[in-house]
């Protein structure tokens, strides 16, 4: 369920080996001085590559995508900022909301769910995701009409808008995340 599966997806795209340190964040692991030298934030995922140590599940994917092969790199100027405006889009404005409604309608045991607080976050994510719905009408995929770190970084937050039916009324949005769901790299990620 943490962020670190965002870059574990973008690897598995790229077919790149990599080697999966499990920090678990219940007992404080991610607090230890070992740790805290990879990420001084405490906070997974964080990648190791040669010198680099690089937090922000988004960056590392930003990075990997330009590191290795740049087939899911937009090819120009504009189309890598349209993959950083969605990147930036879905997890300031749609990730806290989403995480919301999914807390109260999944996670949280009975008696401490909020039906008012899913709804005000539901309330709050409809016109965001009118705007996604909108901007994929026509379309396969979010920049250059390929697949991209934007769609890996975009559909990363945007699945759990799927598992909640927050996508229902939304067809091509919810065809667009049905498309990367059905992603051999995103399976073996997320259907576990
Ligand atoms: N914006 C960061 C969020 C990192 C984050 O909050 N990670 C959580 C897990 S999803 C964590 O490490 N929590 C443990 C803690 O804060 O102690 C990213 O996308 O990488």
């Amino acid at each position: 369920m943490s962020s670190a599966t965002r870059c574990q997806w973008m690897l598995e795209e790229l077919g790149q080996p990599f080697e999966l340190r499990v920090v678990n964040t219940q007992n404080g692991e991610n607090k230890r001085p070992e740790f805290l030298a990879i990420n001084p934030n405490g906070k997974i995922p964080a990648l190791v590559d040669g010198a680099l140590r690089l937090n922000e599940s988004m960056a590392i994917n930003f990075y990997l995508a330009e590191r290795y092969g740049q087939a899911l790199l937009p090819s120009t100027v504009e189309g890598r900022a349209l993959a950083m405006q969605w990147s930036f889009w879905a997890i300031t404005n749609v990730q806290p909301s989403l995480l919301t409604v999914v807390l109260h309608k999944m996670i949280l045991p009975a008696e401490k769910r909020s039906p008012e607080l899913a709804e005000e976050a539901r309330e709050k994510i409809a016109p965001l995701l009118q705007v996604l719905d909108e901007a994929l009408t026509g379309r396969q995929y979010l920049v250059e009409d390929r697949f991209t770190v934007a769609d890996v970084n975009t559909g990363s937050v945007l699945r759990l808008a799927l598992i909640t039916g927050l996508l229902a009324g939304r067809p091509a949005a919810e065809a667009w995340m049905q498309r990367l769901a059905e992603r051999p790299a995103f399976k073996k990620v997320f259907a576990r």
